[in-house]
């Protein structure tokens, strides 16, 4: 049965940007990035003597390759100017603000007017097509609402949509099953992390969700084995959306049928990939930072974000008729790698190293300790309920395998201790996978 409102069956009149030819969508994006070079010199301080310094003004952009001439903006710039200080906007056409706390200190603020609000809807509406999800469908958004993007992008998004949406927001695992069973639940929005917990409870208690048929989650990185396990225990598709709240919440990027990618809504957001160290940009198809820029919004422009999330751009035709090029799913950020004994590690490596190994539920944690001015690393895994009854013998020959699995990725032996289903704490949003015990 196909479920896809994609060409040739006819799209959703909202998707017509996805589809443009690029000389179309590169002249459409020359033009919107020099208005908001305009409006960001204009009326953002902190633009406009950046720029003055490296001997610029909105004039000096005249192709689209000059973008990487502009200066950058990092999250530090959000926090020096905390609250209002890149708005470029006046505080009466501000109808939204957001926050986020980010990984560290005082939160960030983000502002929209109502024409950045019906961005946000369209490309979250984009986003919702592209995963085949469409009016008659029925939305369980379990997005946390509140200071957090994710509730009310995906909201707004599914409501333009025409689909029928619950604003359940995150937590209570019981109602969220309750809900899914009764309602007739059809396509569910949430952190890959929470999704699995609903789906074990659902498991559990023999929660009907058979009508579930579409996930779309972000907010967390999730490894491709993660998908899979997704995929094969709930019969679901899983799809991958990105954003981040400087740029405008979900719906920066999304996955398309193919799961080859996430389309960006290149229209609205114009990627660059650089080297993190030198902040050169790299060519296409290398690894590197993901650098946005938006090129619609009004109250709060951002110009060159430096997301700190690692992945490469992809320009191949993708098989779903999409123009829009992808990026690759993110499996890390620039700053949540960690080093144990000299070696490099980010967390989703592990990940990829438990999931490769059987009897193991997706459900782990990494504790970073220091003993005796050495780095440790442990790592806990939940073991299915009937590997936990199995005896010593192969609960030991298990711990092997992990460790064996860990080391061939990360080419280091570390600790791996198995622990009993349900004992590691399970997230509502996004997953907090790491602990670092090192300085106490
Ligand atoms: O997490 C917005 C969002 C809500 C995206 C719901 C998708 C779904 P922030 O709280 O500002 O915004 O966090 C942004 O989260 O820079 C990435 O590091 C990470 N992130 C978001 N989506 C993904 C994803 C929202 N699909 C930060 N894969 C970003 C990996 C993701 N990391």
């Amino acid at each position: 049965m196909s479920t896809w409102n994609d060409p040739p069956g006819g799209f959703h009149p909202v998707s017509a940007p996805d589809y443009l030819p690029r000389p179309q969508l590169e002249a459409l994006q020359l033009q919107r990035l020099q208005q908001v070079v305009w409006r960001s010199y204009d009326r953002v301080p902190l633009t406009q003597s950046r720029m003055t310094e490296r001997g610029l003004t909105p004039a000096s952009i005249a192709s689209l390759a000059d973008v990487a001439r502009l200066p950058f903006t990092v999250k530090a710039d959000l926090r020096d100017t905390y609250p209002f200080g890149l708005f470029a906007s006046p505080m009466e056409q501000i109808v939204r603000l957001h926050a986020s706390s980010g990984t560290t200190g005082k939160p960030i603020v983000v502002a929209y007017t109502q024409a950045d609000l019906d961005v946000w809807s369209e490309v979250m509406v984009r986003a919702f097509v592209a995963c085949g999800v469409h009016r008659g469908d029925v939305i369980q958004n379990a997005y946390g609402y509140g200071l957090f993007t994710g509730g009310l992008g995906a909201h707004y998004g599914g409501e333009a949509l025409g689909a029928t949406v619950i604003p359940i927001s995150g937590g209570n695992t019981e109602r969220q099953l309750m809900v899914m069973a009764d309602f007739g639940v059809t396509a569910i929005c949430c952190t890959p992390s929470y999704f699995l917990h609903l789906l074990e409870s659902a498991k559990e208690t023999k929660t009907d969700f058979s009508k579930l048929r579409v996930g779309i989650f972000g907010a967390e990185p999730w490894s491709d084995s993660m998908r899979e396990r997704i995929q094969d225990e709930s019969g679901i598709r899983a799809h991958d959306i990105y954003g981040l709240s400087e740029i405008i919440g979900p719906g920066v990027g999304i996955e398309c049928r193919e799961q080859r990618g996430l389309h960006i809504f290149e229209d609205h957001f114009y990627p660059e990939i650089i080297d993190p160290d030198t902040g050169e940009v790299l060519p296409e198809g290398a690894e590197g930072e993901l650098v946005l820029t938006t090129l619609s919004k009004q109250a709060m422009p951002m110009i060159r974000y430096r997301t700190r999330d690692i992945t490469a751009l992809v320009s191949d035709k993708c098989g779903c008729g999409r123009t829009l090029r992808r990026i690759r799913r993110i499996g890390r950020r620039s700053d949540d790698m960690f080093i144990i004994r000299g070696v490099n590690v980010f967390p989703s490596q592990v990940e990829t190293a438990l999931l490769r190994v059987e009897g193991t539920l997706p459900h782990y944690a990494i504790v970073l300790t220091r003993e005796k001015g050495l780095d440790q690393m442990e790592v806990k895994v939940e073991v299915t309920p009937e590997v936990f009854s199995d005896e010593i013998r192969k609960l030991e020959e298990l711990q092997t395998r992990l460790e064996a699995s860990i080391e061939n990725i990360l080419g280091i032996r570390v600790k791996v201790t198995l622990v009993q289903p349900r004992s590691i704490a399970r997230s509502e949003g996004k997953a907090k996978r790491v602990t670092d015990n090192r300085s106490q």
